[in-house]
């Protein structure tokens, strides 16, 4: 577990970042609505939860910087009798101190009233902005003015001296270098993944479905340590993986098909992510094994081109051209070009937190960053995918690979589903 004193060092960290005179306002968020009087299961926005290790709906974060000196409070929710019967337990004030290092603990019910105080002094204002409006690639959708001014509709009402900026870019920067309790998190992460790949081995064989491939995952880690997923599930067998983000998984397995999974178990919050790719039989066909080499060849060659200074898209331009010399070399391709139509992914994103981190992908990589390293080629036309992707830190001389114990070898997997149970 992380400790409070790091949940500190973060927001002491953050505010450094940040101007002199100026208030920063981060909310927790809460469940969003699914259906009836069903609610979706509760995440507090990673940003807030990154600084206060506080995981309760309607929590607000507040950091004050005057003249120099630091001032923090955070808002919770009250104790409510009645309604702990129904949705459970409720922070106290204590815990969440213990929980957070942050002294100032208050009711949420406060908030406004102690907002107009502190808003009456101080002209500059932090929200968590792009956060609201980030997409897939971390391009935000709507014009930063204009979620600024979205943001600020309320606040220039009441308070139009103010100067209201975004504090995300900041916290990211922060995110983006993870500490050595992060990497320890993450190592546990992909300890329990790879015991739930281990059993898929044991258990893969012909006529199963790919959901319960699946389940098994889920079942065993959550067996092993209550782990919940990363993020669902995908075990796409055949034609199937060569859809990036496979989630039906109804197709039952064929004795000649692969079956690529991609997969990840959570520890304390922090995402494993990991592809493997089998042969449903036990063995790779011939030209199953020449695609899955040139991937494998690939994610090591990747590796090793991590480190500090090298930029994920520099990193994707080596995989293109690794990729395309290797499959004009035994002819799956006629030209250079083609490989765009096998693999058209990207080869790298940060994990965290969030199983794609947000980050700024155009900075340099540095020590303590975690990348995943996820190669993959896709020929709908076989009916082959494979991708291989493991987690890797950058260390100061390179990078170490945090999944270097989940075996990739062909060999390796052979011997493994050779033993199996069937
Ligand atoms: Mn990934």
């Amino acid at each position: 577990m992380i400790s409070a004193y790091e949940f500190s060092l973060r927001r002491k960290n953050l505010f450094e970042k940040i101007d002199d005179n100026s208030i920063t306002i981060l909310f927790s968020g809460v469940a969003k609505k699914s259906s009836a009087d069903e609610d979706y299961p509760f995440l507090a926005n990673r940003n807030f939860y990154y600084l206060t290790n506080i995981e309760q709906e309607n929590s607000i974060y507040v950091l004050i910087k005057s003249d120099g000196l630091m001032k923090e409070f955070l808002f919770i929710q009250p104790r409510d009798e009645l309604k702990e019967k129904w949705t459970g337990r409720r922070l106290t004030i204590e815990e969440a101190t213990n929980l957070s290092g942050i002294e100032n603990v208050l009711i949420v019910d406060s908030f406004d009233s102690k907002l107009d105080l502190i808003l009456n002094r101080r002209e500059k204002i932090y929200g968590d902005i792009k956060t609201l409006y980030l997409d897939f690639d971390g391009e935000q959708k709507i014009s930063k003015d204009k979620d600024i001014d979205d943001f600020s509709y309320g606040l220039k009402n009441n308070y139009p001296y103010l100067n209201i900026k975004d504090v995300y870019q900041s916290i990211i920067e922060l995110r983006m270098v993870k500490s050595q309790a992060e990497i320890d998190e993450f190592i546990e992460a992909i300890t329990k993944t790879n015991i739930g790949l281990k059993k898929i081995m044991k258990t893969l064989k012909p006529n199963l479905y790919e959901y319960q491939l699946a389940a098994l995952f889920f079942y065993t880690i959550q067996d092993y340590d209550f782990a919940p997923l990363s993020f669902p599930t995908i075990a796409a067998s055949g034609k199937n993986a060569t859809c990036l983000h496979y989630t039906s998984l109804k197709s039952k397995l064929n004795n000649d098909d692969l079956i690529l999974f991609d997969l990840g178990g959570k520890n304390n919050g922090y995402c494993a992510d990991i592809s493997r790719t089998y042969p449903v039989s036990g063995k790779f066909s011939p030209l199953q094994k020449k695609i899955y080499s040139i991937v494998l060849g690939c994610n090591k060659y990747i590796i090793s081109k991590i480190r500090p200074g090298i930029t994920l898209k520099e990193l994707n331009n080596l995989t293109i051209e690794f990729l395309a010399n290797e499959c004009l070399k035994e002819g799956l391709i006629k030209e250079k070009e083609d490989i765009k139509k096998y693999y058209f992914h990207s080869i790298s994103h940060h994990i965290g937190l969030d199983t794609h981190d947000p980050s700024l992908r155009e900075k340099p990589l540095e020590k303590g960053n975690i990348i995943s390293c996820e190669p993959g080629l896709y020929f709908e036309e076989y009916g082959i995918g494979v991708r291989i992707e493991d987690d890797i830190l950058v260390t100061e001389e390179g990078s170490y690979n945090l999944s270097g114990n989940i075996i990739k070898e062909v060999d390796d997997i052979e011997k493994a589903m050779k033993y199996s149970e069937f």
